[in-house]
């Protein structure tokens, strides 16, 4: 494979460890946990796994000789920078263990496991992968881990290459799914162990003891390179207002994060507007008043952040596609024949009043796009809803109204961006470099210390990575019960934006004056080589949580 220069030079890179990890270790035990909510339920369903202690990992000056383990991975749903480095973290990790340790990556994500497609990955594989963006090594991909027949089927591999621990890395849902997985095997005395590492550039997977999922920072950072070279744009041709969405699915993590790199004019927050119960007119009269307030100051451009998730917070949207979502589900295939011309009217015909009316004024793009196939958590998929257009032609609308009543006088152009796809395969930056290959041989610790259904955690983040702490987490400490297709399900939290955390509160105090002022940040691109604080920040979400937890 043909390399550029940079990719040449990055292989060399040697990811920095935390010191601990660079001796041998013993897993100290700390309190039993419990579950964050549904103590009582939890426990019922996880009658082998709940309650389990946290972990550290401190020095082991009597280590003891470690034997040969196969090991399988999965990297499970969206890719993420870093993935690569996890498993090659991983692979040093059992290597360290005992050099004739082998590593089984199954392809495609969870699919391969239950079709038993997989791959060994032999030192020269990995080698060709470390530090490097994506998730190509072995794919990805979304099928759900979740029923007996499929832990079954994958159990029959697992035998049969004698793997004795599976590290699935993946998001809220997958790392449910180990939970599930690790509990059953349990239950049957499999002698399988199941560990979980957090992905995820939507930042969502996170609470008290998993500081942040890894990928965030990288994404955000090439996003917020993104956002500043356009905003620079716009401050050189003063003649554009730019709308840009932004991935991160339901959690508006990565809007917020890229507003607080480049403070731009605008940032919307879905979790904000679910709270404040906005409509959607609510937030077009917001920008409107914004464009019309910066007109009048002479400035005619500016730049708008949106989360990709925001439709479904808006209460009434909200309403709306779960009405959508059970119509088509109990008609799917009536609605499979119906031509694309026709779906808005047969949809309209039969959804309620208040709903269909909501429906027949949307754009007819953004209704179609509304009628596409969810994912297979039953999703609407939010990156294919065009909201940017949306609001932004709604805003020119609102302008116009505005011009007519003598209260707008400006020009109004604009040009619409999503970034998404963009960042999630970009080259981690030196924190996800360094996180992931952290979480990876983490996890490698975890499967020495015999215990399952426990998440890598490495902690500790704001501080330089020899600092950062390492342990494991049982999985069910961060469960609670949620309704899940109808169904009350043991799920991991999904942490959204909270109103009263750092990161919004820094936001919140400074968006009025962005929105008036012109006080664009240029982030510059990623930076691997150099100063410390050039290249080794970690993100200012991660920064301001710390500084409020320690203040
Ligand atoms: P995960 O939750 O699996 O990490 O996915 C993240 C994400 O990038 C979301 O931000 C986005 O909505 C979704 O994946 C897009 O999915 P797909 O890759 O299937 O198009």
């Amino acid at each position: 494979m043909k390399k550029s220069a940079l990719q040449k030079a990055r292989a060399t890179y040697q990811p920095k460890l935390p010191i601990v990890l660079t001796g041998a270790v013993k897993a100290v035990e700390g309190k039993a946990t419990q579950s964050v909510a549904d103590q009582e339920e939890i426990k019922a369903l996880f009658p082998n796994t709940y309650g389990l202690p946290e972990i550290q990992f401190e020095k082991d000056n009597n280590p003891g000789k470690g034997s040969p383990i196969n090991v399988g991975v999965i990297l499970s749903g969206g890719q993420a920078p870093g993935g690569h480095n996890v498993i090659s973290g991983l692979f040093d990790g059992i290597k360290k263990i005992h050099r004739d340790s082998r590593l089984f990556g199954f392809l495609m994500g969870p699919g391969g496991f239950v079709d038993h497609q997989y791959k060994e990955l032999t030192s020269d594989i990995i080698d060709e992968y470390r530090n490097t963006g994506g998730f190509d090594i072995i794919g990805s991909g979304r099928t759900k881990l979740e029923t007996q027949a499929q832990f079954d089927k994958g159990l029959e591999i697992l035998k049969e290459l004698n793997i004795k621990a599976l590290v699935i890395i993946g998001g809220d849902d997958s790392n449910t799914n180990a939970a599930i997985l690790a509990e059953y095997y349990k239950s049957i005395n499999a002698g399988v162990q199941v560990i979980g590492c957090p992905k995820t550039i939507d930042g969502d997977l996170k609470n008290e003891v998993i500081e942040t999922s890894f990928g965030f920072d990288t994404a955000t950072k090439v996003y917020s390179e993104v956002i500043g070279n356009i905003q620079r744009d716009c401050n050189s041709s003063k003649k554009y207002w730019h709308f840009i969405k932004l991935m991160g699915r339901s959690a508006s993590h990565i809007a917020l994060e890229c507003a607080l790199q480049c403070q731009p004019n605008v940032c919307i927050i879905s979790e904000e507007v679910e709270a404040k119960k906005q409509t959607l007119n609510d937030i077009v009269n917001y920008i409107a008043d914004i464009v019309a307030a910066r007109a009048a100051k002479g400035m005619n451009f500016g730049s708008v952040l949106i989360p990709e998730g925001l439709i479904e917070f808006i209460p009434a949207m909200k309403a709306l596609i779960a009405e959508l979502n059970d119509l088509m589900a109990q008609n799917a295939e009536e609605f499979a024949s119906v031509d694309k011309a026709n779906q808005i009217s047969w949809i309209v015909d039969r959804l309620s009043a208040e709903n269909s009316a909501i429906f027949a004024s949307l754009p007819e793009g953004v209704a179609h796009q509304l009628c596409l196939d969810r994912d297979p958590h039953g999703n609407v998929q939010v990156s294919l809803i065009e909201t940017e257009k949306l609001l932004g032609h709604m805003v020119a609308r609102r302008l116009d109204q505005l011009k007519s009543e003598g209260r707008y006088v400006g020009k109004f152009a604009s040009m619409f961006h999503f970034f998404g796809y963009e960042g999630r395969c970009a080259d981690p930056s030196n924190f996800d470099a360094d996180y992931c290959y952290a979480l990876g041989f983490n996890a490698a610790c975890l499967i020495r210390s015999g215990v399952t259904g426990y998440m890598s955690s490495v902690r500790g983040l704001t501080k330089p990575s020899v600092q950062w702490i390492s342990g494991g987490i049982p999985i069910t400490m961060m469960m609670n019960m949620e309704r899940r297709h109808g169904m009350m399900k043991p799920v991991i939290q999904k942490a959204l934006v909270t109103l009263d955390g750092a990161p919004f509160q820094k936001f919140a105090a400074m968006r009025d004056s962005w929105a008036l002022n012109t006080s664009f940040i240029y982030p510059g691109p990623i930076q691997y080589f150099g100063p410390a604080e050039v290249c080794d920040q970690p993100s200012l979400t991660l920064q301001y949580e710390y500084q409020k937890h320690h203040s």
